[in-house]
């Protein structure tokens, strides 16, 4: 009798699955999305930019496997778990990058997986060694092992633009960003080993790609900002509310873009769903000198104490994010990308 009624039940869910199948096709199918239920792994899921793309990947039917660092830490998970979609859609998994094994796990059973985790630590650090390269890069080896492994078909990486124009020799005729790679050895020589890190984690994704046959995908983001999921600020927001309390401190010698939260997260679905983008992507919606945008933030916002920084001598490049926008993504104007920032840092108290 119960083995019937289960057996009833499983056929009443079958029908309504597949009912729903139907109608999500009908809505979204327009749009190229395949890939209703599709299972893919979000790695850093807790921070900054992860949580806009477990938001976002959510929202459009994926299943996501998030990873944390402390599953016991309320302030990685419950914002995650109450996005929307979480409920049924959302497993939480907790790895390190320098354990294999851990990754192992939240990637199992996923076609695709989003590799956004690394130290993202722009000041100087007592060892820069276990701080910031082995998780960046033995990390970045140990997912795309896992991937491979696993049977993943695509990885999307988040690399930097840090990744590109850190270099103090950069033509002024660069005609696509995707092209440069930062002078590590110039990084050396001033102590800049987050841009080290990033770089070297890139390029052994790309070896890593090359050497196994795994497809890999990469996104390099300028400076990101906007609305804050997680109850902690990133670094790059961490920057941005400082300027409010008068903080003249400026990353030196980083040539700097500015990109929303959301144009970033979207950018890594893009690159995903699209099987014809592939390479690095400059995911910018605009590039300046620092000095420029924090004295844009001060002419809108007068009342507060930002300060005006010193001009700064990068060279007058102007790159843009030309492939991303060919997938169609359209970014959003540096202008809004500081009101929402600035609203979303208000109404959580960092700033009064
Ligand atoms: N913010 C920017 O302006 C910017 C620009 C370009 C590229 N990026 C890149 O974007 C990615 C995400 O950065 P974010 O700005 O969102 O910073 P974030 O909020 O600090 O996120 C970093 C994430 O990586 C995880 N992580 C760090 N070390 C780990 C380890 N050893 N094992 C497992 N997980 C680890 C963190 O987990 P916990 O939350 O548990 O600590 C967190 O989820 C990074 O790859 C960063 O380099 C950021
Ligand atoms: C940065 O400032 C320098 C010096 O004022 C200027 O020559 C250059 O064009 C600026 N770069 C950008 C990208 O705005
Ligand atoms: C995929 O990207 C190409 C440009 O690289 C674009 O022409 C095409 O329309 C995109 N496909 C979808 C389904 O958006
Ligand atoms: C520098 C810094 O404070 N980084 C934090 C950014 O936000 C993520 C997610 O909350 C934290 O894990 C980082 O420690």
């Amino acid at each position: 009798m119960i083995f019937g009624q289960t057996w009833l039940g499983g056929i009443v869910t079958s029908f309504l699955l597949f009912l729903l199948s139907k109608f999500h096709t009908s809505v979204s199918g327009e749009s190229g999305m395949a890939t209703e239920g599709e299972v893919v792994c979000v790695t850093g899921g807790s921070g900054c930019i992860g949580s806009w793309l477990v938001r976002l990947l959510l929202d459009r039917g994926y299943t996501v496997h998030a990873t944390v660092q402390d599953l016991k830490d309320e302030s990685e998970t419950k914002h995650l778990e109450s996005l929307e979609g979480a409920e049924t859609r959302l497993r939480l998994f907790q790895i390190d990058l320098l354990d294999y094994g851990s990754i192992v796990s939240a990637v199992k059973g996923c076609a695709g997986v989003f590799h956004v985790a690394s130290p993202n630590i722009i000041h100087q650090v007592p060892d820069p060694q276990k701080q910031l390269l082995d998780p960046a890069i033995k990390g970045t080896i140990n997912v795309l092992t896992a991937a491979k492994e696993g049977g993943v078909t695509r990885v999307v990486v988040t690399s930097s633009m840090m990744a590109m124009t850190t270099s103090p020799n950069l033509p002024d005729d660069i005609v696509e960003a995707e092209d440069c790679w930062t002078d590590i050895e110039y990084c050396k020589q001033k102590g800049l080993w987050y841009p080290i890190s990033k770089t070297l984690a890139e390029k052994a994704a790309w070896d890593f790609s090359k050497e196994k046959g795994l497809d890999v995908v990469v996104v390099n983001p300028g400076m990101v900002l906007g609305p804050v999921i997680p109850p902690r600020l990133n670094a790059s927001m961490l920057l941005f509310s400082n300027l409010f309390q008068g903080s003249t401190e400026a990353p030196e010698d980083l040539f700097m873009g500015y990109v929303h939260f959301k144009d970033v997260a979207l950018a890594h679905i893009l690159v995903y769903e699209n099987k014809s983008a592939t390479g690095r992507h400059l995911c910018v919606d605009s590039v300046s000198n620092y000095s420029d945008l924090v004295a844009k933030i001060a002419e809108l916002y007068p009342e507060y104490k930002v300060p005006r920084l010193p001009k700064d001598t990068q060279p007058g490049l102007t790159l843009g994010s030309k492939k991303l926008m060919d997938l169609g993504l359209q970014f959003i104007p540096v202008e809004q990308i500081i009101k929402e920032a600035v609203e979303s840092l208000k109404s959580k108290g960092f700033i009064s």
